[in-house]
């Protein structure tokens, strides 16, 4: 059974408005949230298993059990909506059609954690957004969801919508916070994690548009029942935004149990590869996560299926391992070039780094001219060899995941398709002839 809890009346005419989301159950569960205390929300919440969607996959009830609450000090609720990471654009997806889901998983979520003001920061590239995400926050102002004694509990609630100014880094909790500060968005050194010290050095949590979505579920459906959808400690349901050589890209809400050939091939999601390609590898949660060969993701390959869950592509489940990280399904067919698409990578960490760290500042350049100059076959077997020392003295040695987001497709595209850098050094000409993947959303 596929259960669909996010996007169950997404093809709702007019869900986008307070008075359609309304009369198909929305809102319900503030309702009854307002009538528990925020320790049984919180219970729910942990019983639920509910995990981080952002890319982590950390776990909600454990992140807000850990908001420090001295007296007298405000706390908040950060949604991180910078989703810049090449290949995701779930969370667009959900505050563009629905975005009265996030509103009621805000008003849920601040109230368990007893704030009283919320942020919602979303990436500036997304410049429509905004408009939808404000109109929504009136509209259940109007209907007595926020403002002054939501619904006569004492309890006060304003979100505020905060746009960037188009910074990749600024999705990362610290750096996201200190640009909600007014100031550039450098990562800051962990800990003191946001739930002790963050937006004003007050206690903050920072959750994913997805997660915060997600809590209006749980409440009405029970943390228990919650956590009986999915597998093992991978719970509820997940968005995956598919994109690449696929004949249907976009966004799905999948269960934990799909296998990924089945999400690739079947008309239900990605509806397979165009023209009868063959599959040569995927990136399964974003740019940031290993790309994994055909070979180790189809289940004829050595008698294991793989699942689109957090254990079974994460470390340990495979040779090198990836994650299901912010679920941007990127596929690549027979066709694209691996030394291209991972020197297209290289650029994009390279121009977003921050620049605080020497390893992360200066090695992701090197990886960019390193691949750049492989690519255009100018390179040498050294160079193989010293791409492979440069990531992996980025690899763990930095303030933020950036760093190690740059150095992970470098070290796997090497592991698993070294002859196609080999054929880039023997030849003038690329193998496939392709100049990467057409576009990544
Ligand atoms: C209190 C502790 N809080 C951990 C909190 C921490 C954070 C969360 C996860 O990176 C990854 C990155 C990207 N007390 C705590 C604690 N926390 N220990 O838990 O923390 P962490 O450090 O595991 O991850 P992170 O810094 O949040 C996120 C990967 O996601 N990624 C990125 C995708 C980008 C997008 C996007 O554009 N929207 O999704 C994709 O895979 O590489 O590894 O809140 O404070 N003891
Ligand atoms: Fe900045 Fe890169 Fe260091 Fe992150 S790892 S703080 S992006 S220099």
């Amino acid at each position: 059974m596929n259960n669909k809890l996010l996007l169950t009346h997404i093809n709702v005419e007019g869900i986008r408005g307070f008075d359609v989301y309304r009369n198909h159950g929305g809102y319900t569960s503030v309702d009854k949230a307002l009538k528990m205390t925020p320790e049984e929300i919180l219970e729910e919440v942990k019983a639920s298993g509910l995990r981080g969607r952002g890319g982590a996959g950390f776990p909600t009830g454990m992140k807000w059990s850990f908001l420090a609450k001295p007296e007298g000090v405000p706390r908040y609720l950060v949604v991180n909506a910078d989703e810049s990471e090449p290949g995701t654009f779930k969370d667009r997806f959900l505050m563009e059609y629905i975005p009265h889901k996030l509103i009621e998983g805000i008003i849920i979520s601040s109230y368990c954690l007893g704030t009283n003001t919320s942020y919602i920061y979303i990436r500036g590239e997304y410049s429509w957004i905004p408009d939808i995400l404000e109109q929504a926050i009136q509209e259940a102002k109007d209907n007595g969801f926020l403002g002054k004694n939501i619904k006569n509990t004492g309890y006060d609630l304003e979100i505020y919508v905060q746009r960037g100014a188009g910074a990749y880094v600024c999705g990362e909790e610290t750096a996201l916070i200190e640009s909600l500060e007014g100031k550039r968005g450098n990562p800051r050194l962990k800990p003191p994690f946001p739930a002790v010290k963050g937006l004003y050095q007050c206690p903050t949590v920072v959750n994913n548009v997805e997660t915060i979505s997600s809590v209006p579920s749980i409440i009405e459906i029970s943390g228990a029942e919650y956590a009986k959808i999915g597998v093992g400690r991978s719970t509820g349901t997940k968005l995956i935004s598919a994109c690449g050589n696929i004949n249907k890209p976009g966004v799905y809400e999948i269960d934990f149990n799909l296998s990924v050939e089945e999400f690739i091939y079947s008309e239900e999601y990605c509806g397979g590869i165009p023209n009868g390609k063959k599959l040569k590898a995927c990136i399964p949660g974003g740019s940031s996560v290993p790309i994994v060969p055909a070979k180790l993701l189809l289940k004829t390959a050595d008698g294991e299926t793989r699942y689109m869950n957090y254990e079974s592509l994460s470390l340990g489940g495979f040779e090198s391992g990836t994650m299901l990280g912010s679920g941007g399904f990127i596929v690549l067919d027979e066709d694209q070039c691996v030394v291209r698409h991972t020197m297209t990578l290289a650029r994009f960490y390279n121009h977003e780094s921050c620049g605080q760290c020497t390893p992360c500042r200066e090695g992701t350049g090197w990886l960019y001219r390193i691949l750049k100059k492989i690519e255009e076959g100018k390179g040498t077997y050294e160079d193989i060899d010293l791409l492979w020392d440069v990531q992996s003295k980025i690899e763990g040695k930095t303030i933020c995941p950036l760093g190690d987001a740059a150095a992970w497709p470098v070290a796997a595209a090497i592991r698993h398709f070294r002859d196609e850098f080999e054929w880039h050094i023997n030849n003038p000409e690329c193998l496939t002839k392709n100049y990467g993947i057409a576009n990544y959303a």
